[in-house]
């Protein structure tokens, strides 16, 4: 059996990535670790809680100790990092948890990797740092995209923190080898995202009649992917990506935040009046939008389910599951 460690796990993204990837690599043992902050429910895993191959560490990815205690026990094969304060919002309220987790956090994993590895000469080992298009910075021409070789021009404590984190996994890759992959991806949607993002915050307002916020004029232009088409792409960027590269993922799906709002309010047949203009976000980026040719090319992968299909799917799902919400 092969081993695979994933940090975050009981996340949004992390949570759809381990079910989907357990169920088909029945060749892997998956250990996951989670400090199950505000953000990390265990219940988002309940569907593979009692497998045999499953197994769950809570602790802090800051923790040096235990990071390498877990290393030492299961001897992973390969690392994927999704651990991260993930929210904007919170970024400009709070920024110094967002330098720890998202910068030191990172740096401890790459340590503990490459003392681990480095015995061997890090034969067929991988560490997959998932990072996000918010490294690039803003896009005001409807023309331009980023490409993996454009410039990092965060805007946010929360994006400059994880362009921190890329530029460590960079310098470990260039000072000691250590075989990495970096995975940039637009806005995820889909089951499981915590109620203080875009999506779940216009359905939970929506389905109580009360108004969704839309920050600034609602002109801001965010690309969406369905969360399972990101894990689709991290699998392929893991076991078919080459060390030391950068894979953006993107649909060039793109859409505004007030056009979002109205489709999930048409959705559920909710009146359009709900919407309700609201001070900006400070530093708000006008538009994300990515060049995703390489993974395309190169990895042979491309998004599946159209935003339209995954929406209305997703929209559902909250609004069939209201006790998730609760928790
Ligand atoms: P999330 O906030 O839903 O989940 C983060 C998880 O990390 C939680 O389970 C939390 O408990 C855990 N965590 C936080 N701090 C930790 C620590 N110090 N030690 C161990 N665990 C800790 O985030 P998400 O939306 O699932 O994002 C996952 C990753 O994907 C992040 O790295 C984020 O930057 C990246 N990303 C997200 C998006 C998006 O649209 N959500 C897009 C691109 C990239
Ligand atoms: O109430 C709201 N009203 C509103 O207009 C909220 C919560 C958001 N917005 C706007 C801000 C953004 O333009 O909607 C857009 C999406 O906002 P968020 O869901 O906070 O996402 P964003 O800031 O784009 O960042 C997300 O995508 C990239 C994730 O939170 C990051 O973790 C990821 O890296």
């Amino acid at each position: 059996m092969k081993v695979l460690l994933v940090t975050g796990g009981a996340g949004f993204i992390g949570s759809n990535f381990i079910t989907y990837f357990l169920k088909r690599n029945k060749n892997y043992i998956l250990v996951n670790i989670d400090k199950l902050t505000y953000a990390g429910n265990i219940n988002n895993l309940r569907s593979i809680e009692n497998n045999p191959r499953y197994h769950f560490i809570k602790g802090d990815i800051c923790n040096y100790e235990l990071v390498n205690y877990v290393f030492r026990k299961y001897k992973p094969d390969h690392i994927i990092n999704f651990a991260a304060e993930s929210h904007v919002d919170r970024s400009i309220s709070h920024p110094s948890v967002f330098v720890s987790t998202n910068i030191l956090g990172t740096m401890t994993l790459l340590e503990g990797a490459r003392h681990l590895w480095g015995r061997h000469g890090f034969q067929g080992n991988r560490f997959l740092q998932v990072s996000t298009d918010e490294v690039y910075g803003s896009l005001d021409n409807s023309n331009d995209y980023f490409l993996e070789e454009s410039n990092l021009d965060p805007s946010s404590p929360y994006s400059a923190s994880k362009a921190g984190a890329d530029l460590m996994v960079g310098a470990f890759a260039k000072t000691y080898g250590l075989p990495v992959i970096i995975t940039r991806c637009c806005n995820n949607y889909g089951p499981y995202q915590y109620s203080e993002k875009f999506i779940p915050t216009c359905v939970l307002n929506a389905l109580q009649d009360n108004s969704i916020p839309i920050y600034g004029d609602g002109t801001n232009v965010r690309e969406w992917i369905h969360v399972q088409d990101h894990c689709i792409a991290i699998i392929r960027a893991l076991f078919y990506g080459k060390p030391g590269q950068i894979y953006n993922i993107g649909t060039g799906e793109e859409v505004s935040n007030l056009e979002m709002a109205a489709r999930i309010l048409k959705i559920l047949d909710k009146p359009q009046e709900l919407i309700r203009m609201v001070k900006d976000r400070p530093g708000h980026d006008k538009r994300y939008a990515l060049n995703s040719y390489k993974i395309k090319s190169n990895l042979n992968w491309s998004s599946k389910i159209k935003l339209e299909d995954g929406l209305t799917d997703c929209v559902r799902w909250y609004k069939s599951n209201p006790d998730w919400f609760k928790e």
